[in-house]
């Protein structure tokens, strides 16, 4: 555990800060997420080159309503990236990192997915790579990209204890190496967190760095696909929809997740929430607005130290 500790200058300089900063906010230390950006856009740009997004013109800067929150996006294009597109928040109580990379069609390579919430009191994160395919039914896929990832998995989920029950169709979208935790905010958890990030970040690029283009349009299809079902998974059912509402209102939320955080779910294909998760549609036709139908699962994490998925088989979907 020791080697996962930041240079002790870090940690210096860290806690200086920190305590310059606790005259004015007793209850919380201050978190940044912008290093972790920073360090994301340096390491990409040192394997490939990268060119702004036409979403960055549209999106970049936002107050809150209530002018006291700041919204913070960047967004990028690249030879085998879709986009890779960033979110901040900064707000007196809250910083929020919603960072994700999504491959060309070309390319089955997992979606880099990094989430995470900090409050005064408590912290939740998600970081991944998320599967683009089903990897708890088809060994092929998750041998290709996981295999050799489990132990960089075990290192992390033994320092951040699984976060409970989540939506049990999430699992589908998580991989054998998922961090998802939640902690009481602390200096050394938001090093490890980093160090977490760079390292996950750093594997994402060497997969899709080393992967080939697909020249079978038909496995192009389903890669476009699987983009699509996630991309309509989250823009309905992020369960950051709620924050946002609150800071830029109903409508400035809505155009936020659909045309750039999920950017591609009106683009990539034309099947509906319902399509693809047809046990969230009422009798009646209508979209189910619970949170979840499945319901709340996996108390515990669901893979062993091999990366076997231990949870009961999940329903197709
Ligand atoms: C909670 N965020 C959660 C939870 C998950 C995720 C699993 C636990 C509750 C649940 O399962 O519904 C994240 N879920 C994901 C991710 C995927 C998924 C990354 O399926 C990918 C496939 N979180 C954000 C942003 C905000 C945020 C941008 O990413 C705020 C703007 C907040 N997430 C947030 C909050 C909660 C939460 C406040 C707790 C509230 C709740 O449980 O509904």
């Amino acid at each position: 555990q020791r080697s996962l500790l930041p240079p002790l200058t870090t940690v210096t300089t860290f806690t200086r800060d920190w305590r310059r900063r606790r005259s004015t906010c007793i209850r919380c230390f201050s978190v940044s997420y912008h290093k972790f950006v920073d360090f994301a856009l340096d390491e990409t740009r040192r394997h490939t080159h990268l060119t702004s997004s036409p979403l960055q013109e549209k999106f970049s800067f936002m107050n809150s309503k209530d002018g006291k929150g700041r919204l913070s996006m960047i967004s990028f294009q690249g030879a085998k990236i879709r986009l890779l597109r960033s979110l901040i928040i900064e707000t007196e109580t809250m910083q929020v990192l919603d960072f994700a990379v999504f491959p060309e069609a070309e390319y089955d390579v997992p979606i880099f997915c990094a989430n995470f919430f900090t409050s005064a009191k408590t912290n939740i994160v998600v970081l991944d790579l998320n599967p683009l395919h089903d990897i708890i039914n088809q060994h092929e896929y998750k041998d290709k990209y996981f295999k050799s990832l489990i132990p960089l998995g075990l290192k992390y989920t033994e320092l951040f204890p699984w976060g409970g029950k989540l939506s049990s169709e999430s699992i589908k979208f998580f991989s054998p190496i998922v961090i998802w935790t939640k902690f009481t905010s602390n200096p050394q958890k938001y090093d490890i967190l980093y160090s977490a990030f760079r390292e996950y970040y750093k594997v994402w690029l060497e997969l899709i760095c080393k992967s080939v283009k697909e020249t079978d349009e038909s496995q192009t299809v389903l890669n476009i696909e699987a983009q699509h079902r996630y991309l309509t998974w989250r823009a309905v059912k992020d369960p950051g929809q709620g924050v946002l509402k609150k800071l830029i209102g109903d409508t400035l939320a809505k155009d936020l997740l659909r045309s750039f955080l999920f950017n591609g779910v009106d683009e990539l294909g034309s099947k509906t929430f319902n399509d693809y998760f047809p046990h969230y549609c009422t009798e009646e036709g209508t979209l189910n607005k619970k949170s979840n139908i499945v319901g709340k699962s996996f108390d515990n994490r669901p893979w062993n130290a091999r990366g076997e998925f231990l949870g009961k088989p999940i329903l197709e979907l």
